[in-house]
Parts: structure tokens; sequence; C-alpha cells
């Protein structure tokens, strides 16, 4: 059933657009009715309305608190038309039926994002009466059309022009799914607000508010569907916030999963550093006092893995830099008959022009490489509160995510043995590193370079073998980083025969006395972390 708009309520606080909206309305002669600001801003703009107060017989009160709440708009939105008792019942009553609501919210979770947000304030934007004739209409849908964003205005404005006025049922069906979307998604926000406030770290309840950002062709597998979800109040820089340049290939799930694990990596150095990830693991990490030097380590920690990878940055891409990197790809690329450069995606704070016009020079781009800018990362913009969730069939695990990396004042030395100033840098890096891999992990670093990483073995023997033998000739000298402790001295005894020099492990094992030991029998320098990162 198309149903021809008489009366419209238009409530808004995002008043973008909607003097155009309402201008279209009131040329199709559509009887609007508005709040407050809203009709201030329509009646400067000429269009004629009919006030709130008018139509309820209250003023609006207590600074806002109360204006549209009231019998009047909830009996004019909620009334079912074709039934004789509520049509008595509107006339009984002097109530107007309400075709359209247009409304946008107050404001919340731009309010809370503020750094200097007061409690008050963001009580004060919990907007009671918008969503209670949102969720009026939406119910009502079968006879009202609820409109709950600028963006929605154009195609209602188009449907009315070609429907005589009218909106369709699928149209009205539709607006009222996203309607109840959104103050689903407005109260969690606000419940989850209210949590973090109260300390509350997993209530009863947990809804999330997260934002379609985008659709995606496919999920992990092409018989997979899949879409791109983002928590708009979140003010750490991440994948999520980064901007996707314009031209690349379409991102898809895999390179939003990958890139994230490459981002969150490089987001733990203060120092220049560069990471190279290929599926969710890092196949290559550097630090150095200059970002290209560090790129070089990085990508040469494993160039056949590198290729198809994911790169990442904690500085500003220069040309000098893209061209370093589409180079060392090239000079590796092409050695093995392939066709040069294949990053997947490079995410850094920024890319100079000049370094973008050298990029989307490349046959890659527009194929292949993906770019996305984060803008500078602020190490001190951290959401400890976000949960890290991981999805079970028929329900959740919660957890808080993993925010220590390097506590200087945690660790202990268990051995005669101690690590030299160097030693400990690339312990630090190691450690680090491992945090980033999937357990069971074993990661190699030398020179301030990731050079083996073992990950995702069942057990942490197996993990060893696989960095010692990726590591090859560099294993001599290398640190250690193991993300648990070593149950049994058989990963030490690898260690020594591949030429470790020193590990980090968090300790803590019922046989700590024979790996401490054995250790110190084959000359090792063993530091205790005192904490594990498994990640499963
Ligand atoms: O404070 S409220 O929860 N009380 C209400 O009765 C009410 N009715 C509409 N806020 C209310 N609204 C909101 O006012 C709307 O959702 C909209 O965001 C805003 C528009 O106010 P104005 O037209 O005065 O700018």
């Amino acid at each position: 059933m198309v149903v021809k708009i008489k009366t419209a309520l238009i409530s808004v606080s995002d008043k973008t657009e909607v003097v155009d909206f309402a201008k279209s309305l009131s040329e199709m002669g559509v009887n609007i009715i508005s709040t407050g600001g809203t009709a201030k801003k329509l009646s400067e703009a000429g269009i004629e309305i009919t006030s709130i107060d008018s139509v309820t017989g209250f003023p609006e009160m207590m600074d806002g608190r109360v204006k549209t709440l009231h019998p009047k708009i909830h009996g004019g939105l909620l009334a079912l038309r074709d039934k004789d008792s509520h049509a008595a019942a509107l006339k009984d009553h002097d109530i107007t039926p309400i075709d359209l609501v247009c409304v946008n919210l107050y404001p919340f979770e731009a309010t809370i994002a503020k750094p200097d947000c007061k409690f008050e304030d963001a009580v004060e934007n919990i907007d009671i009466g918008g969503p209670s004739m949102v969720r009026s209409a939406a119910k009502n849908h079968k006879y009202v059309s609820v409109v709950t964003s600028p963006v929605q205005y154009s195609g209602i404005v188009e449907e009315m022009k070609n429907n005589d006025g009218g909106v369709s049922q699928e149209t009205r069906t539709d607006l009222a799914r996203v309607a109840f979307g959104l103050t689903a998604s407005y109260d969690a926000a606000i419940s989850s607000y209210l949590n973090e406030k109260s300390g509350v770290e997993f209530p009863e309840r947990v809804s999330l508010s997260v934002s379609k950002e985008t659709g995606l062709r496919y999920g992990e597998n092409p018989h997979q569907s899949a879409a791109f979800y983002t928590m708009p109040g979140s003010k750490e820089v991440s994948v999520c916030s980064g901007e996707l340049l314009e031209g690349g290939k379409e991102i898809s799930f895999n390179n939003l999963l990958d890139t994230n694990a490459a981002f969150e990596l490089v987001k733990e150095f203060d120092d220049p550093a560069a990471v190279v990830v290929k599926h969710l693991n890092p196949c290559g990490c550097a630090v150095d006092s200059d970002i290209a030097v560090a790129y070089e380590k990085a990508y040469l920690g494993d160039v056949v893995s590198a290729f198809g990878g994911i790169i990442a940055l904690n500085r500003p891409v220069d040309v000098d830099l893209a061209t370093i990197i589409m180079e060392s790809y090239n000079r590796f690329g092409k050695a093995n008959g392939a066709s040069g450069f294949f990053a997947e995606v490079i995410i850094a704070p920024s890319f100079d022009t000049d370094a973008l016009e050298a990029i989307r020079s490349l046959k890659a781009w527009g194929q292949r490489v993906r770019l996305i800018a984060t803008g500078q990362i602020d190490r001190n913009a951290v959401d400890t509160n976000e949960y890290d969730v991981r999805c079970l069939v028929g329900g959740l695990l919660l957890q808080k995510r993993d925010m220590v990396a390097w506590e200087p004042d945690q660790l202990t030395y268990p051995t005669k043995l101690k690590p030299t100033e160097e030693q400990l840098e690339d312990l630090r890096l190691a450690w680090i590193t491992a945090k980033h891999v999937k357990s069971n992990t074993i990661t190699l670093v030398n020179g301030k370079k990731l050079v083996g990483v073992g990950a995702g073995q069942m057990n942490r023997v197996e993990s060893g073998l696989i960095a010692f033998k990726h590591a090859g000739e560099m294993s001599k000298g290398a640190a250690l980083g193991s993300d648990a402790f070593f149950p049994f001295p058989d990963n030490v005894e690898n260690a020594a025969k591949a030429g470790v020099s020193c590990i980090i492990q968090p300790g803590g094992s019922k046989k700590d006395e024979d790996v401490i030991a054995a250790a110190d029998e084959l000359g090792i320098a063993m530091v205790f972390a005192g904490k594990r990162h498994f990640k499963h």
C-alpha cells in the first residue's frame, strides 16, 4: 500500500540538508510539524511549519527534555488508520495522524568522544523523545515512514515525486528495519558508556554499537558473504580509522584482518619500524633510526613470504621510501620469475604526493595494492576499554585487549650470563613480535631484525625448529623470544645448537630450574618477562 504523506514531523540534531528536504516536502503540500531548533532553521529558510507546542498544547519544557513526548504525537504515530477504535480515538482526542517522521538523535557518541566530556553533558545528550518517535513510527511502519539519516532524504523525495506524494510499503518496511538498528546501537553506546563509568568490565548484557563501513566482496573464502563494521567512537588510530586511498583494488576481508595485525605490531614502536605480515603473522619486523633501513631489514627477513604480504610502517612514506619498497619487490620478484612488486596493502601514517604518484604509476596499482593512510600514530590515545571479541558457534568470548608489551621493570635475570645492552635490544624486539604471532610462538631477532618465526605450531619445540631453519646462519648470536614458558629444557638445547645467544620467555614453569640450568650450561643469557602472550 502506498501512503500519501500529508503530515510530517521533523526534529533533527544534525541539520545537514534538512532545509532542502523540508522544502521538497512542503512543495508537495505536506504539513510540517517541527521542534524548537529545527523549526527555527526551517522558518528562517522560508518554509511554513507548525510548531510542536501548538500541536501538543504544551510548551517545550525542562531545557527541551520534554518536547515531543505527548499523546498528540505518539497517538498520531501509533494509530492503526484502518482500525475503527483507533480512528475513533484520533477523532475523540483531536489527534492528527503523522505519516512521516524525520528524526536524527542527539549526538551521544560524538559527545562522549570529546576528551573533556563531562558526565552531565553525556547524560544530557541521551535522546529520549527522538528514539521514542523513531520506535513508534517504526512499529507502525504499516502506515508511517521513519527517516533517520540525511542519506535517505533524496530517495524519499524521489519516490514521493514519482508516486503522487506517496511512499510504498516496501520502503516503509526498509526504513523501519534501519530505524530499529539505529535505536539499538544508540542504546548500546549509552549502556557501554555507563558500564565503563561504573567500572563494570563484563556486564549482564553486551550490545555492540558498530556501523557498517562497507560490504565486502566475500569473507575469508569466496563462498562466505561478509561486511566490514567499525566502532564509531573509537579514539585510537587503527586500520578502521584509516583512510583507504582512492584508486587501489577493493579491500578484502583477509586484507583487513592482516592489515590490522601488521599495524597493531608496528604501533608498538616509538622508533621508526616496519612490519611485513602474511596470513596474520609477521614474517618481517625491524626497528632502525631510519625508516627506509627498517623497511629493508623487515623485508629481507623473509622475502618469499613478503610476496603478497601487508606492509605496515609507523612513519610517513616519502618518494624515496616508496621507491625502496617497490624496488625491493622487483629485485626479488623478478629473480624468481614473478612480475615484481606485489604487496596487498601498505599502511602508514601518510603518503607524500610524489610517493603516491610513484606507486600509482606501477602496473600493480589498481590491480593489487591498496594504500591506507592512518594519520599520525598517538601511542597515548588507546581504547583500553575495547573488547577483544572471539566468536564461538552459539556464543562469544570477550576479553580485554592485551595492552602489555615491553615492561623493563618486570624483567628478571635468572641465569649466570646477563644480556648485554645490544642483546637486550634484540630481546625486546623478539618479545614484542612474539606477542603478535599465533601461539605456539618462537621468534628470532638478530641486529634489530626479525630473522625467524615459528608460528601456530601445536608444540613449542616444533615452532623453534621452524624458526631456526628459517633463520639459518642468522640464528648465530640471535635473541630468541617465546610467548609462553618452556615446560622442558628441550627448546633451550635446540636454541644452543642453532647458536642462539640469549632468550626471553615468561618463566613460571615447574621445570624452570632445569631450564635455567640448561641455559647456564650452554652459555645462554636468559630473561624472564614475568607475563605471557598467548595468541590463540
Ligand atoms: O530531550 S529529548 O529527549 N525530549 C524530547 O521530547 C525530544 N523530542 C525530540 N529530545 C527530543 N527530541 C530531539 O531533539 C530529536 O531527536 C532531535 O535530535 C532534537 C531536535 O531538537 P531541535 O529541533 O530543538 O534542534
